[in-house]
């Protein structure tokens, strides 16, 4: 059964056939909710597999990240043998990737038995754990040289380089839109200063270069049924980077109890006994990692990740909706609104959010 229109079937039919499935006797349906890949959920047999297409317009070298994932899981297999590390599957010509005719990238992976993912945080107890989770993922790391590992998104999160394509586009992007959205270009210009922070950590001995993550959302961690979380997944955007980015993605997608594709703006709000819960998930494993002016960067993380957001949603608003596509006209403009609205809570209660004492 094909339940995905994206692509026609000789393509997904050569795909399988690479990996020794039988398209007839699939099952394939569209799964997950990413802006960026687009991913199915096939069963074969007795076995359950995820197929993803790699956004090759994103992601230019799609093999870097195939190179990236094939290193750090040698190393977890050679130096933390008893982390749950989800290898891909291999061609039957024990390739990483199958490239089709038309130049498209796609990838294998086997579906963790038992596992369970979610949209939504709404428990703290899965907020630490997923905190947890992806703060094990680095200190694991932490033996590999950084420089090791590819970059596979250039300047993913240079939070400079995204204010200066913001400004570009307000200059050169479509002006019916641009002249919309002039409290929203205000209100990102009055919190620029958090650029000026970002370019200060830039040359900080004090912050470290490590293997991060870069998309910390929930739905990138698997749990068990007592909910205690297996391991992270989505290793896409794995490359070196600041800690900043992992734990600030973090109080973006689960102090709200609403998503960043929430409308209704009076929904979106900080709730201070996640922001502990991340805080004390993440110390769990990073505690000792963290310098003390990285820990004192903490609520910054979060400023940083929600600002870059909003920045980003208003510059593809700008730019037609090239990048994340948009369901309906404002799209792109009310993520964005829903972004700085939580910028503005986390803002206001930076001094409460500072002073909650780690344990
Ligand atoms: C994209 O594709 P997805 O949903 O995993 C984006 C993230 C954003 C996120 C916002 C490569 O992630 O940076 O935070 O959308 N990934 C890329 O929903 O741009
Ligand atoms: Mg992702």
């Amino acid at each position: 059964m094909f339940e995905a229109s994206q692509f026609y079937q000789p393509a997904m039919q050569g795909i399988l056939t690479a990996y020794g499935l039988v398209m007839d006797e699939c099952r394939i349906q569209p799964f997950g909710s990413g802006l960026i890949n687009a991913t199915w959920k096939v069963s074969y047999a007795d076995k359950t597999y995820i197929l993803q297409r790699i956004n090759h317009q994103v992601f230019k070298k799609p093999e870097l990240i195939a190179q990236n994932i094939s290193a750090i899981g040698h190393y977890l297999d050679q130096y933390h043998p008893d982390y749950f590390f989800v290898q891909p599957v291999q061609t039957t010509d024990k390739r990483d990737m199958v490239i089709t005719p038309e130049g498209e990238y796609f990838r294998l992976q086997p579906f963790v038995a038992n596992s369970y993912s979610y949209d939504v945080v709404n428990n703290e107890q899965l907020a630490y754990e997923a905190a947890r989770q992806f703060g094990r993922f680095t200190k694991l790391l932490s033996g590999i040289d950084a420089n090791e590992i590819k970059v596979t998104l250039p300047d993913f999160h240079n939070l400079t380089l995204r204010y200066a394509q913001f400004e570009q586009a307000v200059k050169q992007g479509n002006p019916a839109r641009i002249a919309e959205a002039q409290e929203d270009i205000n209100t990102i210009r009055r919190y620029n200063h958090l650029t000026e922070v970002f370019a200060a950590i830039r040359h900080s001995p004090y912050f470290k270069v490590r293997v991060m993550h870069h998309d910390t959302k929930i739905s990138n961690v698997l749990f068990d049924a007592d909910n205690k979380g297996i391991c992270v997944i989505d290793l896409d955007t794995v490359m070196p980077g600041y800690f900043i980015s992992d734990f600030g993605d973090m109080m973006r997608t689960y102090l709200s109890p609403v998503s960043e594709e929430e409308t209704d703006l009076s929904k979106v709000q900080v709730r201070r006994e996640y922001y502990t819960a991340i805080m004390n998930g993440y110390l769990s494993e990073m505690r000792d990692e963290l310098s003390v002016t990285e820990r004192a960067h903490l609520v910054y993380a979060g400023q940083f990740m929600v600002y870059m957001q909003a920045i980003r949603f208003l510059t593809d608003y700008f730019n037609n909706d090239i990048y994340y596509g948009a369901r309906y006209e404002q799209h792109n403009l009310l993520r964005t609104r829903n972004q700085l609205t939580l910028l503005e809570s986390i803002t206001q209660q930076e001094q409460t959010l500072s002073s909650v004492a780690t344990h």
